[in-house]
């Protein structure tokens, strides 16, 4: 068999790369721009058929573009991936549906970005025509390739063409989203996607606070923000109930009705820290659901609202055989090319509890509009998902959801349930987060001088109203533990994580790995790797988090002796993989060394 040839690849053959370093001590390490280096022209005319990125792929840096080995017959065959087909648009398809202003027109005054879907299945089949009478933008591959290095990380262009492909009240939704991400949220926010709005803060501001600013708080969304005018806007409480009601802010607000609540709540993304299972191996590719997370997918604020549970008696009570309430949220969400409104359900057992919140107010101000503003759900100790923002509806129903967030989406699938045999059924429906915890500082790769402490800093987070108990590190990869004192862990509560910082013990110089785990109160823990708890959906990172830094310790003579010599001759430290010419040892002690000890070499 003819060896397999890649596609021919039009390559520029320019590739950046260095072509020597300096070995030159007195440079000002903070003058180097370590991340721009000399571009390498290489001849034009290679003799050779490789692509200039084989060996990249070769290593495994690229597993997108590897051929599919397949291995079924005597042969083996080569399947290469394809590029993706030219976007393509039938016109007179999309104009047969009708006028998308008049379609898709805003179901109600003063809810500008709002489409009702769920009550008109006519309307959500004829969007569904236009979307699949035309191909999009496909969303990019960031998990066996390099993510990009921009911020917005991704910009969810698929997402806006739908929007924009149906036009009438959705037309400006991208735009308008974006703007309020802009005017709501702190300048420092990572976004992660731009479109729908996917953010959260960086490390170092993640644990500053143990109740989490509004501008930093992580942000969550399938779709655009709905602007919603509070006095314009209603709840609408039906299905199985005896007196289906629709209520006002106000009626909501009435105090001698309601009951005020008022709960300090953690909410965390089932996808917090998705990024370390990405970093092991690929899963469920796309994008928004998918949002490749850190640390920040978590956050604590104060929310002032009442109990569902009082709202729904006032309503006269469920009627058999209700036991679920779907919370519908007001903007379109696109899956699988189908239009839908923001659907979840949470269980009647759950609300009778009275853990589950409606909510205007947030760390002391009305709910910014993108947390839900003027009225949201808070689940107490479910994950993010369920806490449904920008609520209109409550619908009280027999079985959870079949809208496809509840059905479809937060599933925790066996590891082996791959891409080609996985069914919504085989998944666990995510509700409680288990125990969890993380480290803020130091940040994996980091280089730390220490005098035999670093100092730590994190989180640590149970769902279902369990708390942490203990939090331990370990600065030998997970084989001795210390306890954080409970002094440097912030205060207990049943729906809250605690913020913790401690002074590390660490006797060794070079890499270590720092790794963080929690006891809850039911005395839960976590697994000690991502991939004992690895999964399909890329959900529920909650292994022990290591990171790898790399130990300066001051206390050991020697390091001490060089350290000191650096400064003496002015020389800043420079990065770790840099060489560098200062002598560890001058000529004379180095012969002096051996004037003491035994040759390498031993004589007859
Ligand atoms: N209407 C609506 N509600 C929603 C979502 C959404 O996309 N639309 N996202 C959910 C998810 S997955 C999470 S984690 C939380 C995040 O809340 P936040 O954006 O206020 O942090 O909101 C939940 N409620
Ligand atoms: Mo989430």
């Amino acid at each position: 068999m003819a060896p397999p040839s890649y596609p021919p690849s039009s390559a520029d053959t320019a590739i950046a790369g260095p072509s020597s370093y300096t070995h030159d001590i007195h440079h000002d390490a903070r003058s180097i721009d370590v991340y721009s280096l000399p571009k390498v022209n290489l001849p034009e005319a290679l003799d050779t058929s490789n692509r200039p990125d084989e060996w990249k792929i070769e290593q495994g840096m690229a597993g997108h573009k590897l051929p599919i080995l397949d291995q079924t017959g005597t042969d083996t065959i080569h399947i290469y991936p394809t590029k993706p087909p030219k976007l393509v648009k039938d016109e007179e398809a999309i104009n047969s549906v009708g006028d998308r202003n008049k379609l898709f027109a805003r179901e109600l005054e003063g809810w500008k970005g709002y489409v009702e879907w769920e009550k008109y299945p006519e309307k959500k089949a004829k969007a569904h025509k236009i979307l699949t009478s035309q191909t999009f933008t496909p969303s990019p591959e960031y998990m066996f390739g390099p993510i990009p290095d921009t911020n917005p990380v991704l910009t969810g262009e698929d997402f806006k063409e739908w929007h924009h492909a149906l036009g009438g009240e959705l037309a400006s939704v991208p735009e308008d989203s974006w703007k309020t991400v802009l005017r709501e949220k702190h300048p420092d926010m990572l976004h992660l996607l731009q479109f729908p709005y996917n953010g959260e803060p960086p490390k170092r501001l993640v644990t500053s606070k143990v109740i989490t600013p509004n501008p930093l708080h992580f942000v969550r969304n399938h779709g655009g923000i709905p602007l919603i005018d509070k006095d314009k806007w209603s709840l609408t409480l039906d299905g199985l109930v005896n007196h289906p009601k629709t209520y006002t802010l106000e009626d909501l607000k009435d105090e001698h009705k309601f009951p005020r609540m008022e709960r300090t709540v953690t909410m965390q993304c089932s996808g917090t820290r998705r990024i370390e299972q990405i970093s092991l191996y690929g899963g469920q590719g796309d994008e928004v659901p998918q949002a490749p997370w850190a640390e920040g997918a978590i956050g604590t604020a104060r929310y002032v609202g009442i109990s569902l549970k009082k709202v729904i008696k006032d309503c006269g009570g469920l009627i058999k055989p209700a036991k679920h309430l779907e919370l519908y949220g007001a903007e379109t969400y696109v899956k699988d090319l189908e239009v839908m409104n923001y659907v979840v359900s949470v269980p009647w057992s759950k609300v009778k509890a009275n853990e589950v919140i409606l909510t205007w107010e947030m760390n002391g101000e009305p709910l910014p509009k993108i947390h839900g503003y003027p009225l949201r759900v808070v689940v107490l100790g479910y994950i993010g998902a369920r806490s449904v923002k920008w609520l209109y509806r409550i619908k009280a129903i027999e079985n959870p959801s079949l809208a496809p967030v509840q059905s479809r989406e937060y599933l925790y699938f066996n590891q082996q349930v791959g891409k080609y045999n996985q069914r919504p059924t085989d998944g666990i429906q995510i509700q409680e987060m288990p125990v969890s915890s993380a480290i803020m500082s130091p940040i994996t790769k980091q280089v730390v001088i220490h005098s035999g402490k670093i100092r730590c800093k994190g989180w640590a987070y149970s769902g279902g109203g369990r708390w942490p108990e203990r939090v331990e590190l370990s600065a030998d990869g997970g084989f001795t533990w210390y306890d954080i004192p409970p002094e440097k862990l912030s205060k207990k509560g049943k729906w809250l994580w605690r913020t913790w910082e401690m002074d590390l013990p660490c006797d060794a110089e070079g890499w270590i790995e720092i790794v963080c785990r929690c006891w809850d109160n039911a005395l839960n823990t976590q697994p000690l790797n991502v991939r004992a708890a690895w999964n399909w959906g890329l959900h529920v990172t909650s292994s022990a988090h290591r990171i790898s830094v790399y130990s300066v310790n001051r206390t050991r003579p020697v390091t001490r002796k060089r350290l000191d010599k650096y400064d003496q001759l002015g020389i800043p430290l420079a990065p770790l993989t840099r060489y560098e010419i200062v002598k560890s040892q001058t000529d004379e002690e180095y012969q002096e060394y051996w004037k003491t000890h035994e040759p390498r070499d031993v004589d007859e």
